[in-house]
């Protein structure tokens, strides 16, 4: 058997008032990101996106297997050709494809098939998931729970860039396949999330939306209440 050495867990207590404070502020600052479709073109320097990419990264994922590459692209050429990639197969998924069922629920975020966001803001991320991994052996293998794995990683990265002061709008473009093409990606994976990166807009606007209530998301079996 091959050894599969363990090393200590590097993990440091915060007295219970820190935690508290912690807890408090981490979700104040979640509770105010907002998704937003206007994004400003002010440039972001490459860093930041490094800085979430790494943070994404940080998730836990299935068997270890880190089954994500993010494609990240400042480039004028590149974010054109997606924006009209991703606008023509929105087209048809908002005329054709998309039952009243799906348009009622999506009339008051106000999206459609136009994808500004895709050239107004510096940075277009795409998220791919990896079906497939290459064994020691050479032999191609499944990865495991990929899905799970990778929208894990997306949270992460969106709280990253959110915390840092930026705005991102995750965007699912349906089907997807003309970013594997565009961005020359292997047949093992496939793209899963856009995520344009920036500043938002000066005179951004956001759907007067609200979120749901603790006791509405959540059910508790908790014996000390
Ligand atoms: N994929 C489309 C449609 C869309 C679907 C849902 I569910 C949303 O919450 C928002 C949009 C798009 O990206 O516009």
């Amino acid at each position: 058997m091959e050894n599969h050495p363990f090393i200590p867990l590097d993990w440091n207590e915060h007295p219970i008032e820190t935690m508290v404070e912690i807890a408090n502020t981490n979700y104040s600052e979640l509770a105010q990101r907002r998704s937003t479709r206007n994004f400003s073109s002010r440039d972001v320097d490459r860093r930041f996106i490094e800085l979430a990419i790494l943070s994404g990264s940080t998730a836990p994922n299935g068997a270890h297997l880190q089954p994500w590459t993010w494609v990240a692209i400042r480039n004028e050429e590149l974010q054109k050709n997606i924006r009209e990639a991703a606008e023509a197969v929105e087209r048809r998924t908002y005329s054709e494809r998309m039952p009243d069922a799906w348009s009622e629920v999506l009339a008051p975020l106000g999206t459609d098939a136009v994808k500004a966001h895709l050239t107004d803001a510096p940075w277009i991320v795409v998220l791919f998931k990896q079906k497939r991994r290459q064994r020691e052996n050479g032999e191609w293998g499944p990865t495991y729970y990929a899905t799970e794995s990778c929208g894990i990683a997306a949270g992460m990265f969106i709280q990253s860039i959110h915390r840092m002061g930026l705005t991102t709008l995750p965007h699912t473009p349906s089907p997807m396949g003309f970013l594997q093409q565009i961005l020359g990606r292997p047949k093992h994976e496939e793209a899963m999330l856009v995520m344009p990166v920036g500043y938002p807009a000066v005179d951004a606007q956001v759907p007067d939306i609200h979120r749901k209530a603790l006791d509405q998301v959540a059910v508790f079996f908790d014996e000390q209440a």
